[in-house]
């Protein structure tokens, strides 16, 4: 059985070699039984499955006592009721409380707002699967690592706060019964982590994605890539499963009609001309067609969109032609007064509602891989995105090699998720990380990995202008994009903040200009200032909305004025919860950056930004 093995790897043999360099050193210490790192089982909107989703059981390990593994009383993981007689045990998970799944945790008690420790999750899961068929367990993401056991049986763990992971649980559940499950999430970030400990946002753990029980199929469709080289139309198709080879794969993709057969690997591309009946993609037209794969049996349908995206010299071409990025970066956290990372379809319909409402066409997704119903709402609503995984400042251990795994595997988790989304046009490998040997070295094996796996998107990374490019030469206020990573990149982007973190104030940015000797695109990943909502006042006084709003209006003319610039993704769309916000009046653990406050009310900048981009709109 290849791509599915029984012991629950859900990957390729190139990742299968990732995954084997994960097991040390962030497990080190722990007692508890190892089990190896699970990767993702793809496509999961497209199957066959149960939600797991709901209130589970939880036991809140401070000490992490559960991992010291020093006795029987705090095995939280053992399918077990304590009987009344003893061996003492100090658990019972049926006077365990519960709390809902998805969701992290920090958002749902007051007490464990700041709880950044392990919590053991429980719940029975009950689901035998049918002649052939294999059952698989699949979370689409907790944070930051997950450890997993059923019926007291370790079966996998998994490092890595927004990426997917399964494990084949076909045999525990061949009876029928109920079966205990037991899933550690520890929301700690050790030295060698990606991202460290140490980040701008707020770190909620636990099971904030949804889980699944997914059917799948004797051989089924275990992955496929659509995509548009020149006037052909590409697909890859993989199977996985008991009969891989020789399968014929028939696949419609809106009229279009492609056929092949499987080679002894289970892989085929299929290939077709593109009829002009099957419309391109783009912000202005977010055209989708059906797409539907068939073969030995199993049969997979999603919507697919077509389009291309290239440079040429310092233009950013979509479909052919110019394209310039109206963006706005965001966090995965919805409008609402509490902080959470539970994001539902709705809340992410709202929230890349304002981005259209600011007139974007484009949104930079920070700081890790969101969830993927957002993705797909992108593809549908006509929304540009820029996809990146948490390689963020310069704490990231660019040497070590764990923490090279482990960024390999993230990156490649994160392709493999969604590069059947028109809607992302770049993939950045990094955020404002200071330039060494190391940090390239680290930087280009991402780089080569992600061209590896998807050759038709551009790569990018968030330069810092303070660190990467070098500050204005003495004596001017012009600044030189020269990072060595400039010539591995496709398009070169930049986070400022002149006027904010410098000393600057915004009628200076008259004088501030950015340039680059490479002949490629531009554009500025972030810039902006913290505003309270609501708190106005002279525009020359820091944390009021007018402040800010004249930052932008000052921002955007240095943009304007910046040759080979084509686009912008100002910092960003909504407040966001980040521990690092210390200021008791103005910010009360919340980045202030936002263009609307944490509840939804715009502020001013989000006024100056939304006529800017319908002048652009209209030129
Ligand atoms: C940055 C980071 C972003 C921070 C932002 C800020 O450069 O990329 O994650 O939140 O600055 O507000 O300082």
């Amino acid at each position: 059985m290849s791509g599915l093995s029984r012991r629950g790897l859900l990957c390729s043999g190139a990742s299968l070699a990732i995954a084997s360099a994960l097991s040390s050193p962030a497990q080190a210490n722990r007692a508890v039984p190892q089990a190896e790192q699970l990767r993702p089982l793809l496509h999961l909107h497209t199957r066959r499955k149960t939600s797991l989703d709901g209130k589970w059981r939880y036991i809140l390990d401070p000490y992490d006592a559960g991992r010291r593994g020093d006795n029987r009383r705090r095995t939280f993981w053992r399918n077990f009721t304590p009987p009344l007689t003893g061996p003492l045990v100090e658990y019972d998970w049926s006077a365990s409380p519960e709390m809902v799944v998805p969701g992290d945790w920090n958002s749902q008690s007051p007490e464990l707002l700041w709880y950044d420790d392990p919590i053991y999750y429980r719940r029975d899961i009950v689901g035998a699967a049918v002649s052939g068929h294999r059952k698989v367990l699949a979370f689409e993401g907790a944070n930051y690592h997950s450890q997993l056991w059923l019926d007291s049986k370790a079966i996998g763990q998994h490092e890595g706060g927004f990426t997917p992971f399964a494990v084949d649980v076909t045999e525990a559940l061949a009876d029928g019964a109920a079966h205990g499950l037991t899933v550690a999430v520890d929301s700690r970030h050790h030295p060698e982590a990606v991202p460290t400990d140490y980040t701008d946002w707020q770190n909620y753990g636990g099971i904030t994605r949804s889980v699944w029980l997914v059917d799948l199929p004797p051989t089924y469709i275990a992955d496929w890539f659509v995509r548009l080289d020149g006037e052909t139309v590409r697909i890859d198709v993989e199977l996985a499963g008991a009969a891989v080879a020789g399968q014929r794969v028939a696949a419609r993709l809106g009229g279009l009609r492609l056929e092949g057969r499987t080679q002894t690997n289970g892989k085929v591309t299929l290939a077709a001309r593109r009829s002009p009946r099957l419309a391109l993609w783009s912000p202005e037209k977010p055209t989708l067609h059906e797409l539907r794969i068939e073969s030995a049996g199993d049969s997979i349908a999603e919507r697919i969109g077509l389009r291309t995206i290239a440079t040429r010299g310092r233009e950013l071409l979509l479909n052919g032609r110019p394209v310039y990025l109206r963006g706005i970066a965001m966090h995965e956290e919805p409008i609402g007064p509490v902080g959470t990372r539970r994001m539902s379809e709705a809340d992410a319909r709202r929230l890349l509602g304002e981005a259209k409402a600011l007139g974007c066409n484009f949104v930079r997704l920070a700081h890790y891989p969101h969830s993927e119903a957002t993705l797909r709402l992108a593809d549908e609503l006509g929304l540009i995105v820029w996809a990146e995984i948490p390689v963020y400042w310069e704490h990231i251990r660019y040497d070590s090699a764990h923490t090279l795994a482990l960024a390999r595997s993230m990156q490649a988790d994160m392709i493999r998720r969604d590069r059947n989304r028109c809607s992302i046009a770049l993939w950045s490998v990094a955020n404002e990380t200071p330039i060494t040997d190391a940090r390239n070295a680290f930087l280009r094996t991402l780089i080569a990995d992600a061209r590896a796996l998807d050759p038709t998107r551009l790569l990018t990374a968030a330069l810092n202008k303070n660190v990467d490019v070098g500050g204005a030469e003495e004596g001017t206020s012009v600044f030189t994009v020269t990072d060595p990573l400039g010539a591995d990149l496709d398009v070169l982007a930049v986070n400022q903040y002149e006027a904010w973190y410098s000393e600057r104030t915004p009628d200076q940015l008259k004088e501030v200009s950015f340039t680059t000797p490479y002949d490629k695109p531009l554009m500025f990943s972030e810039f902006g200032a913290d505003a309270l909502a609501g708190h106005r006042g002279p525009r020359e006084h820091l944390w009021t909305e007018d402040y800010q709003a004249w930052l932008f209006a000052e921002t955007l003319e240095m943009v304007e004025r910046t040759p080979g610039c084509v686009g912008l993704s100002p910092w960003l769309l909504k407040d966001f919860r980040s521990p690092r916000r210390w200021h008791g009046r103005y910010q009360q653990f919340w980045n202030r950056k936002g263009l609307i406050g944490e509840t939804g009310q715009r502020k001013l900048a989000f006024e100056v930004l939304r006529a800017h981009y319908a002048k652009l709109a209209s030129r």
